[in-house]
């Protein structure tokens, strides 16, 4: 298993579409296992191929408290939604931003397992929210993408200031070691 870069904003491969998968081999599980391992090790609660640089439609997610539950989605299509909620968000590829974003309640899925067989199942509360944030990045769109045009200019802003930051401190320590 190998730990897997992931790609931060606002880096244009997070905007490319993912392909849908039609070969379900060993390379497929070795993918599965390796954004597995890259998740559980960020932490987050859930990775899109997107966000490792590959345009596969292929999800991992796992909610539960003890990370002893994986799901992984390939080729996930939601095919209802009803009501609405709002709950706040955070992305690996987005560190350090936190914002409340709109979605639909409760929603209904149609997706491949890793052997390629299709099942359907409904979602709802921070599972439903997992679920849409990652198909989103198969679709190279970022939660931020979804805020109201004033609080996405605010957010893109803060995120080159920290950008900025990130760049200049780990130089300025070099500098002063030397
Ligand atoms: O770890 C994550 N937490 C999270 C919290 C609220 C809504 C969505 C998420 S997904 C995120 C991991 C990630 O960036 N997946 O793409
Ligand atoms: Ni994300």
């Amino acid at each position: 298993m190998a730990i897997l870069t992931i790609l931060e904003f606002p880096d244009e491969r997070l905007r490319k579409k993912a392909l849908p998968v039609d070969v379900f081999d060993e390379s497929l599980t070795r993918l599965v296992e390796d954004m597995l391992a890259t998740m559980y090790a960020a932490p987050g609660i859930g990775l899109a191929a997107t966000q490792v640089n590959v345009q596969q439609q292929v999800i991992v997610i796992d909610i539960s408290e003890e990370k002893n539950s994986p799901l992984i989605l390939i080729n996930p299509e939601i095919v209802a939604r009803t009501g609405q909620e709002e709950m706040e968000e955070g992305c690996l590829s987005v560190p350090g931003v936190y914002e409340k974003v709109q979605r639909a309640e409760r929603i209904r899925v149609r997706t491949s397992d890793v052997s390629g067989s299709i099942t359907e199942f409904d979602a709802d509360g921070l599972l439903a929210v997992c679920i849409q944030h990652e198909i989103d990045h198969l679709e190279g769109r970022l939660f931020v993408d979804r805020l109201s045009p004033l609080k996405r200019q605010l957010v893109r802003k803060r995120i080159r200031k920290e950008q900025r930051q990130r760049a200049t401190k780990p130089l300025a320590a070099t500098s002063a070691s030397l």
